[in-house]
């Protein structure tokens, strides 16, 4: 199991790096003023993929440099480890969930690469704590820049089969990985949260892998869109003064 769980996220960090190319985009410096006590409130419905009986809702929090998330899901595989994701394309189109007709192979499973089509790479890694990652002194904290952490930093799931974070995650504007990260989640309504972990062919993820049943962490179970509840901030308060009916638009102004 545990040659399975390492080379599954080898693969995980090879699908990582490969948006890494794409990123390479210049970054913006520091915070505009603008910027200062604005917050944007969002919220997902977690919805199983692979029939995995999963569900939940997330609550997160864009306040400044600083991103809370916090979510409550039921129904994982208990006692084992779940990592999580905000997942989201790169280009900054809109994600999806993706449908069972991403399984391309038809082997009756939609494996985390045949989900990335629709959801995308991983651009932040829900740890709890918040954990750097990478070799020292270039340790980051962010996805796609540095590959991916243990599954032991992602919180785990007991007997009940409850998952449960609650975490702010701090972006390090002096560092140009976590810049490009903040930019890159910026438009948090158009990323997607993944859990995945469940019991699935070892050949899922692993194609020279045999049919035995093996814990595949990486195999996505919940996927939720993430959308906008409400906003406070400059950019809300301006259009408040032209028309106070287009408020809860506001926060795609931004
Ligand atoms: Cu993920």
């Amino acid at each position: 199991m545990k040659k399975t769980i390492l080379s599954a996220f080898t693969g995980l960090s090879l699908l990582a790096t490969s948006g890494l190319a794409v990123a390479a985009i210049p970054t913006r410096v520091g915070a505009s003023p603008t910027e200062r006590g604005n917050f944007t409130n969002y919220r997902a419905t977690l919805s199983e993929l692979n029939d995995s009986n999963v569900t939940g809702t997330a609550q997160l929090t864009f306040d400044g440099k600083k991103l809370s998330v916090s979510i409550h899901a039921e129904g994982l595989e208990p006692g084992m480890p779940h990592p999580a994701h905000i997942h989201g394309k790169l280009t900054g189109a809109d994600a999806m969930c993706p449908a069972n007709s991403a399984d391309t192979n038809n082997d009756g499973f939609v494996s985390v690469f045949e989900g990335a089509p629709a959801y995308g790479p991983i651009k932040l890694n829900l740890t709890s704590p918040q954990t750097a990652f990478g070799t020292p002194p270039n340790t980051v904290l962010f996805a796609p820049f540095a590959g991916s952490p243990s599954v032991s930093n992602f919180p785990s799931v007991g007997s009940d089969g409850d998952f449960d974070l609650s975490q702010t995650y701090t972006f390090d504007m002096s560092k140009s990985a976590d810049r490009e990260a903040y930019r890159q989640l910026k438009a948090l309504d158009k990323q997607h949260i993944v859990l995945h972990g469940d019991f699935a062919p070892e050949s899922v993820d692993t194609p020279s892998g045999s049919s035995a049943i093996v814990y595949d962490p990486l195999l996505p179970v919940a996927c939720g869109e993430i959308s906008i509840t409400g906003s406070k901030g400059k950019t809300n308060v301006q259009v408040k003064m032209h028309n106070t009916k287009t408020t809860s638009h506001s926060a795609h102004r931004q």
